[in-house]
């Protein structure tokens, strides 16, 4: 496995039902490093390139809609297979198929409020994290020999 970053999103009901801390408490205990985040209000033209995919979907005006309701916290994490784990970390995207123990299967129990957004693949994440944060604004930062963190 390589090492990976990949973007983590706690989305508007995630933040409006106080589960921000648990999302980062879940990649933090699962062992994957905090490289960036931050909160904001996410801009129309961030939403729409960052699902540029489902723009011809039925669902796509109430996703924009509902991803502009409140503010969101975008994070980078990094680590082994990021990618891959943290989207089984977070779960089906029904809700109402995601299994239990994972972030969507124990918090939400609808598609369209399913609390955390992760990048599907190493190239949607690399695109995803250029779209969300300046390359200032992510932190290389050494474990300094507590941690091992290597693949
Ligand atoms: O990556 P993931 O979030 O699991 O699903 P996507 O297929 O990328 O869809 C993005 C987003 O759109 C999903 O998290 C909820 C919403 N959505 C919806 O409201 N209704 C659907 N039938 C499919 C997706
Ligand atoms: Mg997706």
């Amino acid at each position: 496995w390589a090492q990976e970053r990949t973007l983590v999103a706690v989305k508007p009901d995630g933040v409006q039902r106080r589960l921000v801390g648990t999302v980062i408490q879940r990649f933090e205990r699962r062992g994957f490093k905090l490289v960036g985040m931050k909160m904001l209000q996410a801009p129309e033209n961030i939403l729409a390139e960052h699902y540029q995919d489902l723009q011809r979907k039925p669902f796509y005006p109430a996703l924009i809609s509902y991803m502009s309701s409140g503010p969101v916290v975008a994070m980078v994490w990094e680590g082994c297979d990021v990618v891959r784990v943290s989207r089984a970390m977070i779960g089906h995207t029904d809700s109402t198929e995601a299994a239990p123990g994972t972030i969507r299967g124990d918090f939400s129990i609808h598609i369209s409020r399913n609390i955390v957004h992760a990048s599907d693949s190493v190239e949607g994440a690399q695109r995803e994290i250029q779209l969300w944060f300046q390359n200032s604004e992510l932190v290389n930062w050494a474990d300094g020999g507590h941690y091992n963190s290597s693949c």
